[in-house]
This record gives C-alpha cells, sequence and structure tokens, in this order.
C-alpha cells in the first residue's frame, strides 16, 4: 500500500460525512491470487480518493462468476453480517457489475453497490473542472450506463441519496430513460469534436513553430504533476491522491542545446481502467498521443512498481503509441528502497526525485539527446545576402560546425522531421 494514502486514510476529517465502505475482492480460481489482493487494496485507495471509509473487506475466490449475483449465496449472506455489523453503507464490488447483478445484489444487501468501473468514474465526476473535463466524465457515465439498464434499473438504490456514485456532472440525466440518453450522447459527442478541433489547432500551431513536445505518462500517483511542476516552475495541483489530474496542462521548458520544448501533464492510468472512460478521454489523451516523446514516469517507491509499468506498458500498446520513443523516469527515488533501483531494467532511464531535485539534469539531458537521436543530420549553405537566417537556425538548433567561405556560410546542425522542409531550400545537396 501506498505510505502517503493510507497516512491519509486514518486522517479522514472527522465530522464530514462519509460513506461506510465495504471492499469485495472476486476472483476465478484459474486467476492469481496475489493479483486479487493487489487490486483490493488498490480499490481501498479508490475507496477513500471517492470520500469514503473502508471498515471492512472481504473475499471470494470462485471456480465461476454467478450469472445472477457475481458472488456466491454464501458469500452474500457473509457479506450482509458484515454490513450490518459495521454499519456499512456502501458496498464496492472489484469487478464489473451487469446492470441485474447489481440490482440482485442490492435487494439482497439492502445496500447500495457499486463496481469498480462506476467508484472511478465517481472519482473522476468530482475531480473535473473543465468545460472538457466535465463533458467526457458524463460521456463516460452515459456510455457506462447504458448497458446496464435493465428494467428495474429505474429503482436502483446506486443512483439514490447522495454519496459516492451519484455524484456527477451529468447528476440531472442519470434517470432518464435510454432514448433521452442517446440524444444527450449525441450532443455530448458534437460539443467534445469541436473541443478536440480546437486542441488539434493549437497542435498544429506547435508543430508549424517546430517546437518539439513531450507527454508525460504513468500510473496515477507516481509524479507526474509533481515532475512537471519542479521541471518548469509551475504550479500546477500535486496531491497525494488518485486522479488529482484530469485535464491536460502544457507548459514550455528550455532545453539547453535545443530551445524551447512543450510537456503535457494527462490523466495517469491504473489497472482496470474503464473502457468507457479511454473512450470518452479521447480528446486528453490525443495531446499524448501527438507527442515526439513519452516520458513514463514511475512510482519506484511502490513495491508494486513492475505491475504498474506493465499495467501502463500494455496501455501505450492498446493506444498504439508504442512506435514513440519512451523515457522512463523512476521517481521517488528519495523514498524508495535500494532493492527497486535494483530490479529496474529499463533503458533509456533516469532516476529522480521531485522533492529533492536529484536526478532532474540528468533527465533534462536524457530528454535532449532523445530529441537528438530523432533528429537528421543537415548540412546547409547561406550564401552571403542570406546568413542572417543562420541566427534563426542557431535560435531552434544546435550548430555544431560553421566554415565561413569567400561567398558564404557552411553549417553543420540536426534538425527535426518537422524542421526539415522550411530549410530544405538551403541544403547543400541541393547546391553542388
Ligand atoms: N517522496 C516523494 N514524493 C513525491 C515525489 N514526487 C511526487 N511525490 C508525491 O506523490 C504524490 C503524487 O504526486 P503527483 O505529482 O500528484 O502525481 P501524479 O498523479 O502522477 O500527477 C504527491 O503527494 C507528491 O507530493 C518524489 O519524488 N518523492
Ligand atoms: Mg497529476
Amino acid at each position: 500500500m501506498q505510505k502517503g494514502l493510507s497516512d491519509q486514510r486514518k486522517m479522514v476529517e472527522k465530522n464530514k460525512p462519509t460513506e461506510r465502505v465495504i471492499v469485495v475482492g472476486v476472483s476465478l480460481k484459474s486467476d492469481s491470487f496475489s493479483d486479487m489482493k493487489e487490486s483490493l487494496v488498490e480499490l481501498e485507495d479508490l475507496s477513500f480518493a471517492a470520500g469514503g471509509e473502508v471498515v471492512a473487506n472481504i473475499t471470494q475466490v470462485l471456480p465461476q462468476f454467478q450469472a445472477a449475483t457475481l458472488i456466491g449465496k454464501g458469500k452474500i449472506q457473509e457479506l450482509k453480517e458484515l454490513c450490518s455489523e459495521q454499519e456499512a453503507t456502501l458496498v464496492i464490488i472489484d469487478h464489473k457489475l451487469s446492470g441485474i447483478q447489481s440490482r440482485n445484489l442490492e435487494k439482497e444487501l439492502g445496500l447500495k453497490v457499486l463496481d469498480r468501473p462506476q467508484l472511478i468514474l465517481d472519482i473522476f465526476a468530482q475531480r473535473a473542472q473543465s468545460y472538457e473535463g466535465k463533458l467526457q466524465v458524463e460521456l463516460a457515465q452515459l456510455l457506462d450506463q447504458l448497458p446496464r439498464m435493465v428494467g428495474a434499473w429505474q429503482g436502483s438504490l446506486s443512483r439514490q441519496g447522495g454519496g459516492i456514485g451519484t455524484r456527477g456532472p451529468g447528476e440531472t440525466a442519470l434517470e432518464i430513460d435510454r432514448r433521452t440518453i442517446g440524444r444527450r450522447l449525441k450532443i455530448i459527442k458534437k460539443k467534445l469534436e469541436n473541443v478536440s478541433k480546437h486542441r488539434a489547432q493549437h497542435r498544429n500551431k506547435r508543430k508549424k513553430h517546430q517546437v518539439p513536445s513531450f507527454s508525460l505518462i504513468g500510473y496515477t500517483n507516481s509524479g507526474k504533476s509533481s515532475l512537471l511542476n519542479r521541471l518548469t516552475g509551475s504550479q500546477l495541483l500535486a496531491k497525494d491522491q488518485l486522479f488529482a489530474t484530469l485535464d491536460p496542462a502544457t507548459r514550455k521548458l528550455h532545453l539547453e542545446g535545443h530551445g524551447p520544448v512543450v510537456i503535457t501533464d494527462t490523466v495517469g492510468f491504473i489497472r482496470n481502467l474503464p473502457t468507457h472512460l479511454i473512450e470518452a478521454f479521447k480528446a486528453t489523451l490525443e495531446e499524448s498521443a501527438e507527442a515526439d516523446v513519452l516520458i513514463h514516469v514511475v512510482d519506484l517507491s511502490n513495491p508494486q512498481l513492475n505491475k504498474q509499468i506493465e499495467i501502463v506498458d500494455k496501455l501505450i500498446e492498446q493506444f498504439k503509441w508504442h512506435d514513440k520513443p519512451c523515457l522512463y523516469v523512476f521517481n521517488k527515488l528519495d523514498q524508495a528502497n535500494l532493492e527497486n533501483q535494483f530490479s529496474v531494467n529499463q533503458k533509456n532511464r533516469v532516476f529522480t526525485s521531485a522533492v529533492t531535485g536529484e536526478g532532474f539534469e540528468k533527465l533534462k539531458e536524457l530528454m535532449s539527446t532523445t530529441l537528438l537521436s530523432l533528429n537528421s543530420e543537415v548540412i546547409l549553405y547561406f550564401p552571403h545576402e542570406m546568413e542572417h537566417k543562420i541566427y534563426e537556425l542557431a535560435r531552434v538548433t544546435t550548430i555544431h560546425k560553421q566554415e565561413k567561405g569567400s561567398r558564404g556560410t557552411i553549417c553543420h546542425a540536426r534538425l527535426s522531421q518537422a524542421q526539415l522542409p522550411q530549410w530544405s531550400e538551403y541544403f547543400i545537396d541541393d547546391k553542388f
């Protein structure tokens, strides 16, 4: 468990009315038991992040899932007793539930029941700040809701009485029928398309100005926002809280020998990220999709670091970003075990601490050499009357050799793919 989070959980504000949550881990006999336990610890962190207090947990390993209730009859009875003993107000199942399963479980337990995707969506609903963020969350919630809409959905306890699982920018839309949802979906998608176009225009502008871009990605809470703050002197929200960042933020940085580059901080990843969320957050994810280089930030102090890397790497594949160069930043060096450091075998890596600043010079160097490796070596010739262009060239790249001739100057430099067309008229191949 992450140190900070468990500490924080103990400090749940006393007077604040919080949900008393029981979390339920489920897995099949054929699955790994330790995976189930790890996922359950994470579900506790997520419950806390949503504003709940986890009062108990319970697990079940089954030969196969029950169609009507997911978990078995005996376990439901046990859970029911635990709920009354602990005065629980909410049960969260660490799995996806169908509409029928939710309804049946709620009926048996007499309590609100949420599944993992609904919990994550609720956290996103609480965190959404921007117009775009709110639209994306509403879209994800509607998409998540549609297949769950079995006859008696209207009576579902999950949507009544406030608390975890009932929030969202689309709160008013939560109890309306399929047709209305369909209409709302269309409107939101249209609005999001416009946002996406707007973003694309911004990116094109940057491309035109030949500014190379980096995108910080990684598991939630690994320190992406803290790194960006430290790198660029920004004041983005960095918090020991899952999914503190929802909206992408782009900041400029001056890289030695390169000039300006931009870095984007985005939403973090987690295991079993709801598919609807991925679909809805397309515009946000496009920011990373368009970046020249990915920076995969890993919490080196987390005992699950290798699992977390694997989950993020899988998502990189799923999003088809795997052709991009990727740097690994192993962060939180100041609080990490030495063994964790030795278990790292990724190339292109650097160890940092966003708290002490250790490793930041190396990180910038690595960013710089990665950009260089993306560039092509070119030789340019500037006749006397065009020599003022050399100053312009020096602003966008390092000129590593200059030879003055009687009629002009020859320069050796590296240019990115985006920069090549603008300078092609000075390429020496065309001149001689
Ligand atoms: N000890 C330590 N804590 C860090 C470091 N980097 C980030 N944190 C803390 O980890 C938590 C999550 O950081 P944040 O930047 O919000 O993570 P993000 O979700 O990846 O953006 C915050 O409480 C940070 O203060 C680090 O290098 N060392
Ligand atoms: Mg963040």
